[in-house]
């Protein structure tokens, strides 16, 4: 855990969040600023910068991708569809250093992104 990063707090319970679910290893919370009717993040608990890092744990990443198909189902996104989405680095978007998957629902999405 890394007191500098907003996610690890959010993670200890320090900031509060609006969680939906959490497992042994993840947690998903609503976003703040949120860019669709539904906008969930779905987190690993351990400090990791970003997707580029599962390389190295491909069992976290498998854990997190279940998460978030078990939170999207949670969320009735399953008929309309959803989309997952990470940023992965300043220069892709990523705000926030501590993985996180955008499970964005709820309204029809385009493509491609800006
Ligand atoms: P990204 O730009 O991909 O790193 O996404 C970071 C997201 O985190 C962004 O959509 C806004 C959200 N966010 C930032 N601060 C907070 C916070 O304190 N609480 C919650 N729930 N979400 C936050």
């Amino acid at each position: 855990m890394s007191n500098e990063c907003l996610f690890c707090r959010i993670a200890a319970g320090e900031i509060p969040a609006d969680i939906v679910a959490e497992g042994e290893s993840w947690m998903a919370f609503r976003d703040i600023q949120p860019q669709a009717p539904v906008h969930l993040l779905v987190i690993p608990r351990e400090h990791v910068e970003s997707a580029a890092e599962l390389d190295s744990n491909p069992a976290l990443g498998g854990e997190l991708l279940q998460a978030v198909a078990a939170v999207a189902s949670q969320e009735g996104l399953y008929d309309e569809g959803f989309r997952v989405v990470t940023n992965v680095g300043e220069r892709a978007g990523q705000s926030v250093m501590h993985l996180h998957f955008h499970v964005l629902g709820g309204r029809r999405m385009h493509w491609p992104p800006g």
